[in-house]
């Protein structure tokens, strides 16, 4: 689909109007991706997550729900906050809380007026989903949301060669 672009690079960088962060319940930022998007935005996004845990979500942000806040520093308008299911610990319910995160940040972003998305490999990393099954996933719910949406588009930021050829691989044998 020419609406959905495959790169490699650093999401941080993105000049679109949404990213998506690959963060966890506790939206207080950590490692990997989530690290990242913190540490270049600054403190204006970890002051809107607290403030979203403290109205909205006291317990923490259920896996597969996402949030947005302003994207400080970073060229992006916004940062939608999503939580990736822990590979080990999803069972029955993991390909599904998967395709959740990417469903339900595009709803998010749409709402938000953005029309492009950049999305990181949700899960692939610190929370262990296999890459191909991720890739299948995230390609058939991004695929999904666009056809029914054609004005957005959506691009898949891999931080590696090796993970931006499991995608396309994955992709070319599965669709
Ligand atoms: N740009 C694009 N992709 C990246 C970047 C980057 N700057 N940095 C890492 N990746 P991860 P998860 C890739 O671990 O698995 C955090 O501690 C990385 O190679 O960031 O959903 C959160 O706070 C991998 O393929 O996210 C949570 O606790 C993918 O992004 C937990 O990690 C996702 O890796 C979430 O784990």
């Amino acid at each position: 689909m020419d609406r959905i672009i495959i790169k490699i690079g650093d999401i941080t960088k993105e000049n679109v109007c949404a990213i998506v962060n690959a963060a966890n319940c506790s939206l207080m930022g950590g490692g990997g991706v989530d690290g990242a998007i913190h540490r270049t935005g600054g403190s204006e996004i970890l002051q809107e997550c607290k403030k979203i845990r403290e109205h909205e979500y006291p317990d923490g942000l259920p896996t597969g729900e996402c949030v947005s806040t302003r994207a400080g520093n970073l060229a992006s308008m916004y940062v939608i906050h999503t939580v990736g299911p822990i590979y080990h610990q999803c069972g029955e319910h993991c390909d599904e809380l998967l395709a959740s995160c990417y469903t339900k940040s595009l709803k998010m972003a749409d709402t938000l007026g953005c029309k492009h998305v950049a999305f990181p490999a949700i899960s692939t990393g610190i929370y262990g989903y296999p890459k191909d099954k991720a890739a299948h996933i995230a390609y058939e719910a991004v695929k999904h949301f666009l056809e029914g949406h054609d004005d957005m588009e959506v691009s898949f930021v891999f931080h590696n060669n090796e993970d931006k050829a499991i995608f396309v691989n994955t992709i070319k044998e599965k669709h």
